[in-house]
């Protein structure tokens, strides 16, 4: 047997942040929205096994534009990142399999500046199995993960060995309201160290037809995606959603440049809650929200990531220019 494949296993540490159980936040992300006059629950909750296998295909759909979009930008500028930041260390937020991430570990290798990667996910399982697989394909790297929700663990990322890139992809800073975006940045640049990059995938404003689709496939699957939250708050709090007694809802708000998922109840119902001691009722046509994606422009992402207190260095797009990739540093 080869040394290596021995030794990979030094090379993983792993810190859990989250507490067992950690259907904490789904309780009190429920209390809080579905007893207000214009029911809302977090986009954040789609993402259980079922969840996040149906994201898994929505990335494949012919609609979904910005997964296939962004991976050919990563393609085309890697050398181009990795140059420009002589990064030692990535740390990417929302990791999943880490299928992106993977052109960018390789062109960290390429330069030779690649130390160590720090996958943070809600999900231990995605992260140790990302992890075990990294230390295999990439000889040398060091996988430190951090099972957390980046929205309250980024405090447990380590200090950077080196060049920090920190990786927000898939255009998910969208999922955030303007004012929420822009501490979340906050905190992003507060970890980058004193050399650190932000590497930031947004998608882009465009005509509303393009958009629309994306989030209302033909097959049907972001529709599933999105009655799957129903699923989640019946398994995980008791309740007795009828899943199928509600619409899947996306338009495009062309004020807020956002695009809107809600869920409309067919009729009246009503809605258990027992380990919470809530009862819901629904109106007929009473919508509840469950995700804004919103989109940008250049100068939208630019002002945002000043309000952080960073500067937008390099903008990367497509041909079609519909998606971006940004790379800021501290000003
Ligand atoms: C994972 C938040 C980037 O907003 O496009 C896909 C989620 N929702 N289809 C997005 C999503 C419906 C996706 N993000």
């Amino acid at each position: 047997m080869e040394p290596n494949a021995q030794a990979a296993p030094a090379r993983i540490t792993i810190d859990c942040r989250l507490p067992p159980g950690g259907e904490r936040s789904l309780r009190d992300d429920v209390l809080d929205g579905l007893t207000r006059p214009f029911k809302e629950v977090p986009p954040k909750h789609f993402y259980d096994a079922r969840g996040s296998e149906l994201f898994e295909q929505i990335c494949e759909l012919p609609e979904y534009y910005p997964t296939r979009t962004e991976r050919a930008i990563l393609e085309d500028q890697a050398a181009a990142i990795a140059e420009r930041t002589g990064a030692a260390e990535l740390v990417e937020l929302g990791a999943g399999y880490a299928t992106k991430t993977r052109i960018l570990l390789s062109a960290l290798e390429d330069a030779g500046t690649l130390r160590r990667f720090i996958p943070v996910d809600v999900s231990e399982a995605t992260v140790r199995g990302c992890a075990d697989a990294l230390v295999r394909e990439y000889p040398g790297l060091e996988v430190h993960g951090l099972v957390g929700d980046f929205e309250r663990h980024l405090l447990h990322l380590p200090d950077p060995c080196g060049r920090r890139i920190i990786a927000f992809l898939g255009g998910t800073i969208g999922n955030f309201p303007p004012g929420s975006r822009r501490r979340f940045l906050r905190t992003v640049a507060a970890r980058l160290g004193p050399e650190g990059w932000l590497l930031l995938g947004t998608d882009l404003v465009k005509d509303a037809r393009t958009l629309e689709a994306a989030y209302d496939d033909a097959a049907g699957v972001t529709a599933e995606f999105n009655r799957n939250v129903l699923r989640v708050m019946n398994r995980d709090l008791g309740a007795d959603f009828d899943v199928e007694a509600f619409d899947h809802v996306a338009f495009w708000d062309p004020d807020r440049e956002w695009i809107e998922m809600r869920l409309r109840s067919r009729g009246r119902q009503t809605v258990r809650f027992p380990d919470l001691g809530l009862t819901v009722h629904f109106a007929p046509r009473e919508e509840l929200r469950t995700e804004i994606s919103a989109k940008f422009t250049r100068t939208r992402a630019a002002g945002d990531l000043a309000a952080a207190g960073l500067e937008l260095v390099d903008w990367f797009t497509d041909p079609d220019e519909l998606f971006a990739l940004s790379l800021a540093r501290l000003v």
